[in-house]
C-alpha cells in the first residue's frame, strides 16, 4: 500500500450555485434520459482474519442512504457481501459501480473497483476510507464521494448522466439533515440471505461528534459540525418500521456518532420516543450521562443498552487522545445510574498506548468486575489513516496493510511495555473477564436476554485466544 498520503483539501469543492448543478437542470436531465442507467451497489467484506464480518451483521445504513437517493433517478443492484451475496466478474449489465469502504475493507474494495474500470464501468468509491485517503483510493476508481453523499448529489448525479466524471466530489458546504431521505430498507430486505442481518433496526438521528479525540475519523470528516434531524422525522420513521413489522416493540440501533452531544435535543427526543414504546440502544459519550435523570430517561424511553468509550482508565491516556467528554471521577456514577434504570452496559476499552503498564489492564479487571460491565470490549488502538493520531504515529506503524486496521491487529510497539507484554496482557485480560466465574459474577441480578447470549459465546471464543492471532 501506498503511504504517501494527503488529507488536503482536494481542489475540486464543489460550488453549489454552479447553474450546471442546480436540481432543475437535473430533473431535465434525467427527463430526457431514454433509458435509466444501472447502478450496482457494494457492500464489500473485509479480509480480516478476525471476527467483524461473521455471524449476524448490522444493515449496512450508509449504503441504504446511498441506494434510496441513487434509486430515485436511475435502477439499482444491491450486493451484500457480508451476507455471502458475490459480486459478479461481468459488469456488462451496469453503468456505474459504486462501493462503500471503511479501512478494513479498503483493499478488497480497491479490487472490485479495479475490476470494472477495466471493464469501462464508472467506479465510485465513497464511505470512510476513501474520504480519507482520497488520493490513494482515486488510483483505483473514477471518482471518490468524500463524506456524505447527500451533499454532493446533484452533482455526481449530473456528471453520471453527462458521463464527465471528476477525480473527487466533495461539497464546500454540508447540507442540512433535512435534506436526507427517509432510508428504503427494501434493497438490503430484498436479498434472499437478508435472515443473516440482525432484527436491530439502523437509524440515525445526529451526525458529527465534536468532541475531537484524536484517533476518530469524525472530526475530521465533519470538523465541528453537530447537525441534527426534526425529531418528527425521526420518530416516523420509527413508527414506519412499527408499522411494517406490525409491532409496537421494534429496536433500533442509533448509528449516530454520538447521540448525547446536545443534552436539549437528546432528552426531547427521548421523551417523545417514550411515547412510542419501542426498545433502542446508541454510541454515547459520557459528558452528562453522570446525571441521574439522564439514565432514568434513558430507561424510560426503552434503552436496552448503550455503547460507552470508557477507553482507558489511565488520565494520562485519556489526556493524551483528547478525550475531554470522559472524567474518570464520572465513570461510577455513569454505571450506577444506567444500571439502577434497567440499561446493560457495552463497555469500550483500549489498550496498547504508550502510557500502558501492566497496572492499566488489572485497574480495568477491577473496574469492570466492580461495576458489573455486561458487555465488555477491547480493542488494540488503531491510528486510522487521515487522523491527528495517524499522522503522530506513522514512523512507528509495524505496516500500512489496510486488512489489518480492524483495532485488533498490533500496531506499534508502546514505550512502557514490549508488544510480547502488551498482547500477553491484552489476551489475560480477555480471558479472566470471559471466565465462567467472572461471567456469573458480572452478570447477577440481570434479566435473561441476548447479552447473556454474547457473554457464552465471548466465553468460548476467549479460551482459544492466543497473542499470535493479533500480529
Ligand atoms: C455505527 C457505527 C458502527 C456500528 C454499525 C456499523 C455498520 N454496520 O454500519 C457497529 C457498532 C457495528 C460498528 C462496528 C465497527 N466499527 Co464503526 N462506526 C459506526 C459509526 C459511529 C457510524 C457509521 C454510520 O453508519 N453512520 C451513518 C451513515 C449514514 O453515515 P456514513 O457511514 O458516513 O455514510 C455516508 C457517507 O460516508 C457516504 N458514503 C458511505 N458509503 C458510500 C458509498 C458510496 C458509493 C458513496 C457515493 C457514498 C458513501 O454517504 C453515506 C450516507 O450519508 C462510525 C463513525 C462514522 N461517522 O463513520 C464508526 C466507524 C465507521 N467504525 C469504525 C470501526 C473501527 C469499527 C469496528 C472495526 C470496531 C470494532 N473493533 O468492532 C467495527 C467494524 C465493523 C465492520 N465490519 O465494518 C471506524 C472506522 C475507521 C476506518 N477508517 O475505517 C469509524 C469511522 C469510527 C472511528 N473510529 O473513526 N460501527
Ligand atoms: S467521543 Fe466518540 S465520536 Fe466523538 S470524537 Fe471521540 S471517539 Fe469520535
Amino acid at each position: 500500500m501506498s503511504v504517501g498520503m494527503q488529507i488536503d483539501q482536494p481542489e475540486t469543492v464543489l460550488s453549489p450555485d454552479s447553474t450546471i448543478y442546480s436540481e432543475e437542470h437535473l430533473k431535465q436531465l434525467v427527463s430526457e434520459q431514454k433509458s435509466r442507467k444501472k447502478w450496482l451497489l457494494v457492500q464489500p467484506t473485509s479480509n480480516t482474519s478476525m471476527m467483524v464480518d461473521s455471524g449476524t451483521v448490522s444493515m449496512p445504513l450508509n449504503l441504504l442512504m446511498v441506494a434510496t437517493l441513487v434509486g430515485e433517478l436511475f435502477d439499482v443492484a444491491f450486493i451484500d457481501e457480508r451476507l455471502g451475496e458475490e459480486v459478479p466478474e461481468d459488469f456488462s449489465g451496469f453503468d456505474v459501480v459504486a462501493i462503500t469502504s471503511r479501512t478494513l475493507n479498503a483493499s478488497k474494495a480497491y479490487a472490485i473497483g479495479e475490476s470494472a474500470r477495466k471493464q469501462g464501468k464508472i467506479v465510485i468509491l465513497g464511505g470512510v476510507h476513501p474520504t480519507m485517503l482520497h488520493d490513494e483510493a482515486r488510483s483505483h476508481c473514477t471518482s471518490v464521494v468524500y463524506g456524505e453523499i447527500e451533499s454532493v448529489w446533484t452533482e455526481l448525479a449530473t456528471d453520471v448522466i453527462l458521463g464527465k466524471m471528476k477525480e473527487v466530489y466533495r461539497a464546500c458546504a454540508l447540507k442540512p439533515m433535512e435534506s436526507m431521505r427517509h432510508p428504503d430498507f427494501s434493497y438490503a430486505l430484498r436479498s434472499k440471505s437478508a435472515k443473516k442481518y440482525s432484527s436491530l433496526i439502523p437509524i440515525l438521528a445526529t451526525k458529527g461528534c465534536p468532541v475531537g479525540c484524536n484517533f476518530c475519523t469524525t472530526p475530521t470528516i465533519y470538523g465541528k459540525n453537530y447537525r441534527y434531524r426534526e425529531i418528527d422525522f425521526v420518530l416516523d420513521e420509527m413508527r414506519y418500521h412499527q408499522e411494517r413489522l406490525g409491532k409496537q416493540k421494534v429496536s433500533f440501533s442509533f448509528m449516530d456518532d454520538n447521540i448525547s452531544f446536545r443534552p436539549k435535543y437528546f432528552m426531547e427526543l427521548l421523551e417523545e420516543m417514550e411515547k412510542l414504546e419501542i426498545r433502542w440502544n446508541a454510541n454515547i459519550s459520557m459528558n452528562f450521562l453522570h446525571k441521574p435523570e439522564v439514565a432514568e430517561l434513558a430507561g424510560r424511553s426503552g434503552c436496552d443498552l448503550m455503547s460507552i468509550g470508557f477507553e482507558s482508565l489511565n488520565p494520562e491516556t485519556l489526556k493524551s487522545v483528547h478525550k475531554g467528554s470522559n472524567k474518570l471521577g464520572n465513570y461510577e456514577a455513569v454505571v450506577r445510574n444506567l444500571h439502577k434504570n434497567g440499561v446493560a452496559i457495552q463497555g469500550y476499552f483500549m489498550f496498547g498506548f504508550d502510557n500502558e503498564s501492566d497496572e492499566s489492564f488489572q485497574m480495568t479487571y477491577d473496574f469492570i468486575m466492580k461495576n458489573q460491565i455486561e458487555f465488555p470490549v477491547f480493542s488494540l488502538v488503531t491510528p486510522f489513516p487521515g487522523t491527528p493520531y495517524f499522522d503522530e504515529m506513522k514512523t512507528r506503524l509495524r505496516h500500512f496493510d489496510w486488512d489489518k486496521y480492524d483495532t485488533y491487529h498490533y500496531m506499534f510497539e508502546p514505550t512502557k511495555m514490549s508488544g510480547e507484554k502488551l498482547l500477553e496482557n491484552f489476551v489475560k485480560l480477555q480471558r479472566e473477564v470471559y471466565k465462567g466465574r467472572a461471567i456469573m459474577k458480572r452478570m447477577k441480578g440481570k434479566p435473561v436476554n441476548w447479552v447473556w447470549f454474547v457473554n457464552y459465546m465471548m466465553h468460548r471464543f476467549t479460551k482459544k485466544l492466543k497473542p499470535e492471532i493479533y500480529l
